[in-house]
């Protein structure tokens, strides 16, 4: 443990941090110690001023995503379709394909104790392997090794499966896929947990907060996060032949976790970076995928300004490339640039935050009082030489959880609503017909994408998995 006065020399202008240092136990003192002997406060000084001019798109230097450079799935052929995926299949055949859930967020919207990946859904757990938006996850990737092996006779490509979490989400999320990745027929071997870097939250100038009178509060760096975290496990990945890797956020319970189609899309056009779009809805909280100076870019829903407000093109929003945060990246992509001190510029997000005052008393703001500072994913999309995006329907792909019950919409129960839809378009193309069963699902270890359903078809439902 360093002393006060070597703790006061690295704190510098943040000295209020030591305020409260001699009514702290000696456990206290330590982990005040510690926690300070792993923050650079310069460092986060110029973060905390730098983001204050974080580039935001300028309107009269932009333009939508080339035409060239933009795939509209549902225009393909379906032959065109269906070589896409099996070329996807094939690389995940030869053990090609990692993917990697971004599940450090602290789910602040849907106000859960619990990460959110880890949540019940309310599915009937004796007939499901898993109750939660993992498991969902742990399924598809099983569920895509078994399709691979099938068209692929004679190969055992295995998906990697790798997790980000963040201080907060760590444990939990741990004992939870302890638990469902056997029950879901995956080895824990194929999983790699790594968490992200957390920086401290700012008041309006710049000073640092105490979430206790011993602790200074931080928050996770955001989800660009990924790039500094993830460094350290490249070598590994490559070691075991990972060329390609699709980054997703946890929350989406529609996600084509590892989606063959675009990972055949990125190897046939030899793109470095590619992310996947649906067509955005005005307003909508999802980033628009743009062109600035000629590099692709995200203008991210909190930064749009005035482009909400521009034109339409045959009735569509002109900038109608809606980002959902599903990315695929090459390992040469990623090795060209990531390493452990990475970090992309960080953006400000104005939050309540809950701080130890000067006297001592807990002080809980009901508007917002500070900054936390958050590196984005995208922002690494104007590094990438040939950059792709792939639009796919909203309906099949995007059904995020990010709110409570009580907002309406991205809960819980407009995501089973959506989930069961799909299973009910699938089930009827396979013929099956429906009474009054209000939600209806297929188990994502039966059916990735509406396959091998011929035979449900056959009987009056679907199976009903929900409890
Ligand atoms: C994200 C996208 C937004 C849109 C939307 C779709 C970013 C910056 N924004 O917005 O453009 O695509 O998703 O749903 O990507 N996370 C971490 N660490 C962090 C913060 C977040 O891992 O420090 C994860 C989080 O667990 C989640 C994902 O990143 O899986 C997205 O985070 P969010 O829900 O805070 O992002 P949102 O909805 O503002």
């Amino acid at each position: 443990m360093l002393t006060r006065a070597e703790l006061e020399q690295r704190v510098g202008e943040q000295v209020h941090v030591l305020r409260f240092w001699d009514e702290l136990s000696e456990e206290e003192r330590s982990s005040l110690s510690q926690q300070i002997e792993g923050i650079n406060v310069n460092d986060c000084r110029s973060a905390f001023n730098d983001s204050v001019n974080v580039h935001l798109p300028q309107l009269d230097n932009i333009t939508p995503i080339p035409d060239e450079r933009y795939i509209v799935s549902s225009e393909l052929s379906s032959n065109e379709r269906s070589r896409l995926f099996n070329l996807g299949l094939e690389s995940i055949s030869r053990g090609e394909l990692c993917v990697l859930v971004l599940a450090g967020g602290q789910a602040s919207r849907l106000g859960s104790s619990m990460p959110k990946g880890t949540i019940p859904l309310g599915f009937n757990s004796e007939i499901v392997e898993g109750d939660s938006l993992l498991s969902i996850q742990a399924a598809k990737i099983h569920r895509l090794e078994e399709l691979s092996q099938k068209a692929f006779p004679g190969t055992t490509g295995k998906i990697h499966w790798a997790v980000m979490t963040s201080s907060g989400t760590t444990k939990d999320t741990l004992a939870h896929l302890e638990e469902i990745v056997p029950l879901n027929g995956l080895s824990i071997d194929n999983v790699t947990i790594f968490s992200q870097a957390n920086i401290p939250a700012f008041d309006q100038s710049g000073n640092f907060w105490l979430s206790k009178k011993g602790e200074i509060c931080t928050a996770p760096n955001g989800n660009g996060g990924i790039f500094s975290a993830l460094s350290p496990h490249l070598p590994m990945l490559r070691e075991k032949g990972v060329k390609y890797i699709q980054t997703y956020c946890v929350d989406n319970i529609l996600c084509r976790v590892g989606d063959p189609a675009m990972l055949g899309m990125v190897i046939a056009k030899g793109s470095d970076c590619a992310a996947k779009t649906i067509e955005k809805v005005s307003g909508e909280l999802v980033g628009s995928i743009i062109f600035e100076d000629g590099k692709p870019r995200v203008a991210e829903y909190s930064e749009l300004g005035g482009l909400e407000a521009l034109a339409r093109n045959d009735g569509k929003l002109l900038y109608r490339a809606g980002s959902i945060a599903i990315h695929y990246f090459t390992m040469d992509f990623l090795e060209s640039f990531c390493t452990s001190t990475f970090h992309l510029p960080y953006h400000r997000a104005s939050k309540k935050i809950p701080y130890i005052d000067a006297s001592g008393q807990l002080i809980q703001p009901t508007e917002p009082n500070g900054i936390k500072l958050e590196q984005f994913i995208f922002d690494v999309f104007p590094l990438s030489k040939n950059f792709f995006a792939w639009e796919v329907e909203r309906e099949d792909e995007f059904s995020p959880l990010k709110n409570a019950e009580t907002a309406g919409v991205n809960c819980i129960s407009t995501c089973l609503r959506d989930l069961s839809l799909q299973s009910k378009k699938w089930l009827q193309a396979a013929g099956a017909n429906f009474g009054d069963e209000k939600l209806v699902f297929v188990a994502a270890s039966q059916s990735y994408a509406g396959e091998g359903l011929e035979s449900w078809g056959k009987k009056r439902t679907g199976r009903s998995i929900y409890g």
